[in-house]
């Protein structure tokens, strides 16, 4: 099978230039000067006059199926990675948990389970050590070496539950420093959070707005500022932050940056586009649908705006959704009187791509830093480069061409996840996914789906190539 995509301007994080992309079966196989490829017998052509073509998005954090405070998060791999296709996303690295006193093999088996011959796009796994002890350590070193698993996430968040202590996290640090792979962190002071909620709860405070309350943004930014130094006396181990929100935990990376280390972080579209008073704005417990950990931040501090000068910085290295959805009724609700019982998550996987085109439109980045922050570095950044992450003969052939001219109205009516409800109910954004290529195969094409469930591969990850 053959495919032509004609007439496009191939993005990529150097530049922008007009070629004509050849597929040959799974890879690229070839780009030309407008005009210049030659016929081939069969092949199927795609017009992509007056649009970009770019790297298939990946997206480097999402939770299918993930077990949170008595549910799941209700996308499986199948209605999750589908989801993903339609929104321009081609791979998705999911979290497979060790759940606190169970065995990390184990865990990544049920992953497997979960995932393999359902996934409609290739899937990566990073490992949720939930319990750091001799064993989990040992297994760190037989995910590396043997499962193409080569990053590790740790919580300084949810006491009881994933969490880590400084001295648990200074020894995983370590052994990642020695076998050579990442540490991703959700970076919030859980300890003192726990106060904070149990405090609020006991003076009759339990609507869905108290739990950004009780996660204040200085409890990030004193967390982030504990990874980095502990990250940096087990010997600088590259860390990356997992769902940056506040501005003071971006100072923190942005300085720790500037004296050279490997410290990295990632933010979501929620903590670009939605604050706190979104969330204060909605009726009765509906607030429960914007509740995420980190939080959303409020409009009157000056997160959002650091937050895109980050982006443009690379302060910000990656835009990743931590697509983790629960429905309104049923899941959020199990917090009706008590917003510590709600679901954590928003779901978004769909959205990315078409979220940060809008920051393009907006002048927030470049055409260049959309690519580079939605796709490219994210391969770079866990082990996928240049397999995936750039259009380039011999790489896979995980292709979006995207339009700039169309527009996307986001809604519950139209997305594709299993959510009852969207946090981004009515977005109108400038540009459009129109076709999507995994693989070398067409799965989306004129708001039409081609591909199938099992189409994605597992996708064994080698160490970070973005390392400095
Ligand atoms: N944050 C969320 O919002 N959901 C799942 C886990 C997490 O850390
Ligand atoms: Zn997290
Ligand atoms: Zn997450
Ligand atoms: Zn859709």
């Amino acid at each position: 099978m053959s495919i032509l995509i004609t007439g496009g301007t191939v993005i990529t994080p150097t530049g922008s230039h007009a070629a004509d992309v050849l597929v040959e079966g799974e890879s690229i196989a070839a780009l030309f000067a407008p005009g210049f490829a030659p016929a081939i017998d069969g092949a199927t052509v795609v017009d992509a006059s007056g649009k970009f073509v770019i790297p298939g998005g990946i997206d480097a954090h999402t939770h299918m199926e993930l077990p949170f405070g008595g549910t799941f998060a209700s996308d499986t791999f199948d209605t999750g990675t589908k989801a993903a296709a339609f929104g321009g996303t081609t791979t998705i690295i999911d979290f497979a948990v060790q759940r606190t006193g169970k065995n990390v093999h184990e865990g990544l088996a049920a992953w497997h389970a979960k995932a393999d011959g359902n996934c409609h796009i290739d899937y990566g796994f990073h490992m949720i050590i939930g319990g750091v002890d001799d064993d989990s350590l040992k297994a760190m070193d037989a995910l590396v070496d043997n499962e193409g698993v080569s990053s590790f996430k740790l919580f300084m968040a949810y006491p009881g539950v994933f969490y880590s202590d400084d001295g648990q996290i200074l020894r995983a640090m370590q052994k990642a420093r020695e076998n050579g792979s990442m540490i991703m962190m959700h970076a919030e002071n859980g300890i003192a959070i726990d106060v904070l909620i149990q405090q609020a709860l006991s003076r009759g405070e339990t609507d869905p707005i108290n739990h950004g309350l009780t996660r204040p943004s200085e409890l990030e930014a004193e967390a982030t500022r504990r990874a980095i130094s502990l990250a940096k006396v087990a010997g600088d181990t590259p860390l990356y932050i997992v769902h940056l929100s506040a501005y003071e935990a971006l100072a923190a990376v942005a300085e720790a940056r500037d004296n050279g280390r490997n410290v990295f972080a990632e933010t979501c579209p929620q903590y670009l586009y939605l604050t706190l008073e979104d969330q204060l704005g909605a009726p009765g417990f509906e607030g429960a649908k914007w509740v995420c950990s980190t939080p959303l931040r409020t409009k009157h501090e000056p997160h959002q705006r650091d937050l895109w000068r980050g982006l443009r910085t690379n302060d910000l290295a990656i835009v990743s959704t931590d697509h983790c959805p629960f429905c309104f009724k049923d899941q959020k609700e199990l917090g009706l009187g008590d917003f510590s019982k709600i679901p954590n998550g928003i779901g978004g996987v769909e959205h990315r791509v078409d979220l940060l085109y809008q920051g393009v439109v907006d002048g927030k980045i470049s055409l260049q830093r959309w690519v580079e922050t939605i796709a490219t570095t994210p391969a770079r950044m866990f082990g996928l480069y240049p397999r995936k992450g750039v259009i380039a003969p011999g790489s896979d052939a995980d292709i979006v061409v995207y339009d700039p001219n169309g527009r996307t109205r986001i809604s519950v009516d139209t997305h594709h996840m299993n959510m009852d409800h969207s946090a981004y109910e009515g977005y109108e954004i400038a540009g459009k996914v129109d076709t999507v290529i995994s693989r070398g195969s067409v799965v989306v094409a004129d708001g039409q789906y081609h591909g199938r469930k099992g189409h994605g591969r597992y996708l064994p990850r080698g160490l970070s190539t973005y390392l400095v």
